[in-house]
């Protein structure tokens, strides 16, 4: 880890910002038009302050700042650069738990309403509604709408339990070699709200100053946040919304319709869009529409709401127009000229999506109770019961703002690319007729190498999306069949990679097995919630070879990684006994027991550790080696 120690970016590379035309000409476009955006500002950052790259800057009480150095190796209260550090990253990790687990309650709380007749809802998949409610106990000779009321509940009950009460759905749901590992560890969570509550107490002064039982205290965060926060979370979304099936799609800013009243879904969770979709096309919408001189009101899709849209496109979210991109695109979107409406349903939205805003006629605004924004006066916060009547008023807000539309300012690239999607563990295992056993024989075989998550956010520092594509690229060459999720799903679609033809560019094992299913070497799971689905397929193939997942030719990355969120994921990851590739450098290398204890010494316990390497060829490399060290474990040809 030495030699990347200063290595904390790469920013603008050949003079472009992005690995996608699209949002290399919307750059150009918007300096054309004199407006800073995202990688103006990341530039006016440099250099950034490497105290704060490298974990060791406390800001926790008034002595502070407090700064480790050459001359400085304690804080003033005599915290060491280890407890700072891990101190941080158990923030970072609890505030990502603490957004997952309100996301889940939302879900939980409309799942239970839809069951009760009250809200424009239906449940979608009773039959995963009766599997994971008997797998978790409950008694299903109750009728299908007793039941979701009953799992509903179940779930809100285990959210605001106590610390001291194991949470039932890691008891019922982990593989039986990881529970064994947790519990000797210490690190089987409790209620949800509380295991993020005993944390923050933890991080607060001079609490917790054991650096190693902060770390510890980091993964318990991060399996509750992977049972919690994703499984259940995924699980709730499929049995409401449907779970995903096959469908094609179309992704990047391409897909813009000018002569479309554009309504933008964006963040994380996809309910109040979904009833926007289904009230869009209704006569009474459609004709204000056509009165205002519009051809149609289309949803587009941004980051991951638009990613849980394009999964569901071929049922509950039917009329799904595309996803326009991740996150980095937000301002560039606005900047098309053609956005009517943006709705803004938890994170990622960030303050300059309503500067640009301004400069044009859309409206920004926000559907959650939590997201509030300098200048965004619209709250029209989710409420299941009122979701129909909230979905109407949106629509005639976005109709209202097409009105005051100027055509003359409108600038939409071409770029658009076809995409295969809709897949999950239940459509994944139907390709494959029915089972895990075709893939695990491909896996045997050595035509798949291994599978690789390759999943998470995207960010400027290290070039919007460039490393994540060249790092999926690699990894399907070598053989590795890749999952998306997350923001990362966006950067691969944009460059063709989820296009059944983009088989093409894989080993030949690889585009073998992708050609004979008419599947894609990348596969997308969705949105990074849905990387719970990744969770479940890993442990059901585990269960099927006998092994534990840390035993698996599988691993996980998140390179270009950007929050809090995806702290959590990866806290989870490495729980969960996984290799978890990182770039950029996350905030530790500055205190040496903890990137020592991150980077090796987690693996004696879980059998999971992080690599952290910034170049994407170099990581398929570590990735490759570590994959091929687990097939020889198991004896399978390398
Ligand atoms: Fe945000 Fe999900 Fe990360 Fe993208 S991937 S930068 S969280 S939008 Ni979750």
């Amino acid at each position: 880890m030495a030699d990347i120690l200063n290595k904390i970016g790469i920013g603008k590379e050949n003079g472009n910002v992005s690995a996608h035309k699209s949002t290399q000409e919307m750059y150009e476009q918007t300096s054309k038009m004199n407006v800073p955006t995202l990688f103006d500002r990341y530039n006016s950052q440099q250099p950034q302050c490497k105290f704060g790259a490298q974990g060791v800057c406390c800001q926790l009480c008034s002595h502070g700042p407090c700064r480790i150095n050459n001359k400085a190796s304690a804080g003033i209260c005599g915290a060491t650069a280890d407890v700072i550090a891990a101190r941080n990253f158990l923030r970072l990790t609890a505030g990502g738990a603490a957004a997952y687990t309100h996301h889940l309650e939302i879900v939980a709380r409309t799942l239970k309403a839809a069951a009760q007749g009250n809200t424009t809802f239906k449940i979608q998949d009773p039959a995963k509604l009766r599997a994971v409610a008997g797998a978790i106990g409950l008694d299903t000779s109750k009728s299908t709408e007793e039941l979701a009321v009953a799992l509903a509940d179940a779930v809100l009950a285990e959210v605001k339990k106590s610390a001291e009460e194991p949470l039932v759905l890691v008891e019922k749901f982990a593989p039986k070699t990881r529970l064994e590992a947790w519990k000797k560890l210490g690190i089987v969570p409790g209620g949800t709200y509380a295991e993020i509550g005993d944390a923050i107490t933890k991080t607060m002064t001079s609490i917790d100053t054991d650096p190693v039982d902060l770390l510890l205290t980091t993964l318990k965060v991060g399996i509750a946040t992977g049972y919690m926060g994703l499984v259940a979370t995924v699980t709730l979304q499929d049995i409401l919304l449907g779970t995903p099936s096959p469908t094609h799609s179309s992704a990047d800013l391409g897909i813009i319709d000018p002569k479309a009243v554009n309504i933008v879904a964006h963040g994380h969770i996809p309910l109040m869009a979904t009833a926007i979709i289904k009230t869009a096309q209704s006569p009474e919408m459609q004709k204000l529409a056509k009165e205002a001189g519009a051809s149609d009101i289309k949803i587009l899709g941004s980051m991951c709401t638009g990613q849980e849209l394009m999964q569901r496109s071929a049922g509950s979210a039917k009329g799904f127009a595309g996803q326009t991109g991740n996150w980095i695109n937000q301002e560039y979107l606005v900047a098309t000229g053609a956005i009517d409406l943006v709705m803004m349903d938890l994170n990622c939205s960030t303050p300059g999506l309503k500067s640009m805003a301004d400069h044009f006629h859309t409206k920004v605004i926000s559907v959650d109770k939590l997201v509030r924004m300098a200048g965004v006066t619209d709250h029209l916060d989710f409420t299941p019961e009122k979701a129909d009547e909230q979905a109407k008023q949106i629509v005639r807000m976005a109709i209202d703002a097409y009105k005051k539309r100027n055509s003359g300012k409108i600038h939409i690239p071409k770029y658009r690319s076809e995409v295969m999607a809709g897949f999950s563990v239940e459509s994944c295992k139907a390709a494959l007729g029915g089972s895990w056993n075709p893939l695990i024989d491909a896996i045997k075989a050595g035509s798949i190498k291994g599978i690789v998550a390759v999943v998470g956010c995207t960010t400027a520092k290290t070039k919007h999306d460039t490393v994540s594509v060249k790092l999926s690229r690699e990894l399907i060459k070598r053989n590795m069949l890749v999952i998306n999720a997350g923001c990362v799903s966006s950067a691969t679609q944009i460059e063709g990679l989820m296009r059944p033809e983009a088989a093409e560019q894989a080993g030949e094992g690889l585009k073998a097995v992708c050609k004979s299913l008419g599947i894609p070497p990348c596969i997308n799971y969705g949105s990074c919630v849905d990387i719970g689905r990744i969770g479940v397929a890993v442990t059901e193939i585990a269960a099927a070879l006998g092994v534990d997942p840390s035993a698996l030719p599988v691993a996980a990355s998140a390179p270009e990684y950007l929050e809090q969120k995806a702290v959590a994921d990866g806290a989870f990851a490495v729980a969960f006994g996984l290799l978890l590739h990182l770039a950029p450098v996350p905030p530790v290398t500055g205190a040496p027991l903890v990137a020592k204890v991150l980077t090796n010494d987690v693996e004696a316990l879980t059998g999971g550790k992080v690599l952290v390497e910034l170049d994407p060829v170099k990581a398929a490399d570590a990735i490759e080696a570590h994959i091929n060290a687990k097939r020889a474990a198991l004896g399978l040809p390398v």
